[in-house]
């Protein structure tokens, strides 16, 4: 059996990252909702999610995205982020949203736009020293729409290129993680559109190169905790961006759509030795309609629930199952730990880690959504179209 008390101390130590894009307004292409008291500055996100963490204790850290969260100094944006109780987490580049990146950005035929898009990726190892981050993000948006309309196989070659000087340029205790993604916005080829492809890349790179797994970026059915262990078996997961979907790229609440699925990913996790620092778990999610905040708790709510029924699968028995070759026994050892009713467990950890057992009615009850709709007029949309 799995002693309960490491288990809550595993838990004790989880973290989860949040994203500074999911405290502004977002939307789809159809519509973006405006909500009264998003944050209109890097710093007022950086208040946000100092809230998130201290009604969940887990989320110490904040992902920005560049140049969505621009400053004039980012070492005085990392002391900012420290007094309020958190710190400045992975650096995403962004290279998708100007118009010279039509065709692509580090894959671009253009060799100016390729210069610049590199510029770009190199400025954020730049943030990563001030900022004292350890892990850079990629992720392009470069593909194309036609049979024909570029060089498939050059487009690797560019992409390699500026890989491999992304990845000379890092310091010690930097990676680089790179993520994919089956399609949007390119429709017909996209450049990095799996884990393979990320996964051939990353290898050639060297150890600090790792793959990120965003599990809205697959193709309906597929078994993304089957990737997950095969990457975490190479050596080569670097972090995950939650979040769920119903049908595409849909940036919900992580573990809205299929709990499930999200047990199944934490459980290899935990199997495969990747539950610590040295994979990032980040959130990546866009809330169109719901509160910002308490949607976010609600997402690192419901990572804390799969993490806890995925510590409490009883592994010996599991293993003596499988090693028998008892396939209803092997199967029932992991639905049993997942139909675990998980939520009195974690509001015990919450206690003792001093926290609310309930975070979002904790912070409901705060007043601190009052307070910023009173404080901030005319927040910013979170990154596209802004
Ligand atoms: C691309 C993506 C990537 C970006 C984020 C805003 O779809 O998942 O991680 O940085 O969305
Ligand atoms: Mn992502
Ligand atoms: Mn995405």
């Amino acid at each position: 059996m799995t002693a309960v008390s490491a288990v809550k101390a595993a838990l004790r130590k989880q973290a989860v990252e949040t994203p500074s894009w999911a405290y502004g307004n977002s939307g789809t292409r159809f519509k973006v909702f405006a909500q009264p008291g998003v944050p209109r500055t890097p710093r007022e996100k950086l208040d946000d999610a100092a809230r998130v963490h201290a009604h969940t204790g887990v989320a110490p850290t904040v992902a920005l995205h560049i140049p969505w969260d621009r400053a004039d100094d980012y070492a005085a944006l990392a002391a900012y982020a420290e007094e309020r109780g958190v710190r400045i987490g992975t650096i995403n580049a962004n290279v998708f949203q100007e118009d010279d990146y039509r065709l692509g950005s580090v894959c671009h035929p253009d060799a100016a736009v390729r210069r610049k898009a590199l510029d770009h990726l190199l400025e954020c190892v730049d943030i990563m020293d001030a900022t004292g981050s350890g892990d850079l993000k990629l992720w392009f948006a470069d593909g194309t729409n036609y049979p024909g309309q570029d060089d498939v196989r050059a487009r690797q070659d560019r992409l390699a290129e500026a890989l491999a000087a992304v990845y000379e340029r890092l310091g010690t205790g930097q990676r680089m993680l790179l993520e994919y993604k089956l399609f949007e916005p390119a429709f017909y080829t996209t450049d990095v559109p799996d884990w393979g492809t990320a996964y051939a890349h990353c290898l050639k790179l060297g150890e600090k190169a790792q793959v990120v797994v965003d599990t809205g970026h697959h193709a309906p059915g597929t078994n993304i905790e089957f990737i997950v262990a095969v990457l975490l078996r190479e050596g080569k997961l670097g972090g995950f961006d939650f979040n769920s979907r119903f049908y595409a790229d849909d940036d919900l609440m992580a573990g809205a759509a299929d709990p499930f699925q999200l047990f199944r990913i934490m459980y290899e996790v935990v199997r495969g030795g990747g539950y610590g620092p040295q994979t990032a778990f980040m959130l990546d999610q866009c809330h169109n309609i719901e509160p910002k905040i308490p949607a976010i708790i609600r997402s690192v709510m419901n990572i804390q629930e799969a993490t806890a029924k995925a510590l409490l699968v009883d592994r010996e028995a599991l293993a003596a199952a499988q090693a028998a070759g008892d396939v209803l026994a092997a199967n029932a050892a992991l639905m049993d730990a997942y139909n675990t009713d998980v939520r009195p467990l974690l509001a015990e950890v919450r206690e003792e880690m001093g926290l609310d057992p309930d975070p979002v009615a904790a912070y409901h009850r705060s007043g601190w959504a009052e307070r910023i709709a009173e404080d901030r007029k005319g927040g910013r949309q979170a990154g596209w179209g802004a």
